[in-house]
């Protein structure tokens, strides 16, 4: 991955050694984010109907659902997700690189975002493009970022795990508020080309949700196809998979001495890392943001 740096009009805020693009109210990584590519992917790029968006708040489960969805694509074949990185076959729309490589690709194109749904490309709601969103218990989320904002050279490194936690809870983080992520996507829940999932229904039946997905998809797959989407986007095969585990990311962004991408990969890891009183504050916190959204997650 190339980094572009952002023209001299960005509007920053700086947070610790680390400057973060400030766009509209929310962070995003100064290093291969721009202003001027936020407002074309929002207000001029053109999604066409056979586009399928893997839509998440990171560290969600952004990379396993797009080795899902290129695994079916390919109708089980791993060739493809063996030798093009992950970013190549499903560039993230609002990066810099991104959107360079989607005004190049051919239909049927696959994207990966983690936009938050006002920031998201305004043609969507004209088209039948297919978005699915994933979400995952923000506390294991937020274990998640915590981690990985210790090996990420583009990402403010974080203090104590309690600051990390403050920052996450008032959406002082990329990509800005989990909560208010969640809720502009998911009021797009009853349309026909939007479909949610959660990491902790692909961790407890990832098979039932890849035949969910296809279904979504339009897609058909027999059982031995399946299996070997089941089996090449499990957490051990990723791991192995030097197109999908990020280990060739370009040493300006990632410090690999400081953790890996494919960390842990499991359910509840929060407990391993909350004490009782984080995990009280952030259930008071949580409910209170929550609160509306007539939604109950496996979490909850
Ligand atoms: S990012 O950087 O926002 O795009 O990260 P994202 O891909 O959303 O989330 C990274 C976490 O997903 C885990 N992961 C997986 N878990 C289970 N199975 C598979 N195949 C898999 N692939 C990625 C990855 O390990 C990160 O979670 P943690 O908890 O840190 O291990």
């Amino acid at each position: 991955m190339r980094s572009d740096q952002p023209g001299p009009s960005n509007s920053r805020s700086t947070m610790s050694s680390v400057e973060y693009l400030s766009h509209k109210g929310i962070l995003f990584p100064s290093m291969n984010y721009s202003v001027e590519t936020l407002l074309h992917v929002e207000n001029e790029f053109q999604i066409l109907d056979d586009d399928v968006f893997n839509v998440t708040f990171p560290k969600s489960g952004t990379n396993w659902m797009a080795e899902i969805l290129a695994l079916i694509s390919k109708k089980g074949d791993p060739t493809w997700t063996h030798s093009v990185s992950l970013w190549e076959r499903s560039p993230w729309i609002e990066a810099d690189y991104g959107l360079k490589m989607a005004l190049n690709m051919t239909p049927p194109r696959l994207f990966c975002s983690h936009l938050p749904f006002q920031l998201f490309p305004k043609s969507f709601l004209k088209t039948k493009a297919k978005v699915i969103y994933t979400l995952r218990n923000p506390k294991d989320v937020l274990v998640s970022f915590y981690h990985f904002s210790m090996m990420m050279k583009v990402l403010k490194t974080p203090g104590t795990l309690q600051e990390c936690l403050e920052e996450f809870l008032t959406g002082n983080v990329i990509y800005g508020s989990w909560f208010e992520h969640v809720k502009g996507w998911m009021e797009l829940k009853g349309r026909p080309n939007f479909f949610y999932i959660t990491y902790e229904e692909l961790r407890q039946d990832l098979r039932g949700c890849v035949e969910k997905i296809c279904r979504f998809l339009g897609k058909e797959l027999n059982s031995q196809q399946i299996d070997s989407v089941v089996e090449n986007a499990s957490f051990r095969k990723m791991k192995e998979n030097k197109m999908s585990n990020f280990s060739q990311l370009d040493e300006t962004m990632a410090d690999f001495k400081k953790g890996e991408f494919m960390r842990k990969g499991i359910s509840g890891d929060w407990k391993n890392h909350l004490t009782v009183a984080q995990n009280e504050y952030f259930d008071r916190v949580y409910r209170e943001k929550i609160q509306g959204m007539n939604i109950t997650f496996p979490w909850d």
